[in-house]
């Protein structure tokens, strides 16, 4: 055993002096940015296998839908990010019918429940992102069309218009992983008639949609739900 040890301290040794000016610092950067980012958004779903900490719901037995059989929601950092499990079937018609597959991401930030939008969930909440997850040709979208609006007065007020860069997705199969930057979110509600800035702790659903050929948006499921109907929204702290 000590031989190895010393054998394998020589190696780092050598290796360390083997280094160029700065190639250390640019490996100790590499780790750092790794331990950042929990979730990297390349349609390889390892990485929320081994993740701890997120909050998540499963299709209810009794649940009016059948499409999601899953989603899972972990916030680090400046980014949320969202894990969509789909039923096989359900993605294989949509790509074969070519479905642009609409979805939303409903906010509450105000951590007040009784005011928002109050329809599809136990609880109103403020914000909506709306996006399409299928590309219209038989594969998965990456969701960079991510519209941000706000419930104020009654009526959706747009706060944030396509390509801002407040979403990006990748989906793989039948599961689907998105992530949300909450400093392009907090910047644009800082900008609203009735700023409610994202904090550490929020709560968040999920709407999705499939496109008739009509181009009328469907109800496809909603998650959370509960036995028979809409469930209560997800409550997210951010990890540290
Ligand atoms: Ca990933
Ligand atoms: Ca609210």
């Amino acid at each position: 055993m000590k031989k190895i040890a010393w054998l394998l301290a020589a190696m780092t040794l050598f290796a360390l002096s083997c280094s160029k000016p700065g190639q250390n610092d640019k490996k100790e950067d590499k780790k750092q940015d790794e331990t950042e980012a929990p979730i990297t958004i390349d349609g390889d779903f390892t990485d929320w296998a081994d993740l701890k900490g997120a909050v998540s719901a499963r299709n209810s037995s009794e649940s009016l839908w059948e499409a999601v059989k899953e989603l899972r929601v972990y916030a680090q950092g400046d980014y949320v990010y969202y894990y969509i499990r789909f039923d096989k079937e359900t993605m294989k018609e949509f790509f074969e019918a070519n479905d642009t597959f609409p979805a939303r991401v409903n906010l509450n930030t105000d951590g007040e429940f009784s005011s928002g939008y109050q329809n599809y969930f136990l609880q109103g909440y403020d914000f909506i992102i709306e996006m399409s997850l299928g590309n219209g040709a038989g594969g998965w979208a990456t969701a960079e069309n991510g519209t941000l609006c706000q419930r104020i007065n009654d009526g959706w007020s747009e706060l944030l218009g396509e390509n801002s860069g407040l979403t990006i997705g990748k989906g793989n199969g039948y599961e689907y992983e998105l992530m949300l930057d909450r400093t392009i979110f907090n910047d644009a509600v800082a900008k609203s008639a009735v700023p409610m800035p994202m904090g550490n702790t929020f709560q968040t659903s999920m709407r999705f949609y499939e496109t008739s050929s009509s181009g009328k948006w469907e109800e496809l499921s909603n998650m959370p739900n509960a036995d028979g109907g809409y469930g209560n929204l997800l409550e997210v702290t951010f990890s540290k």
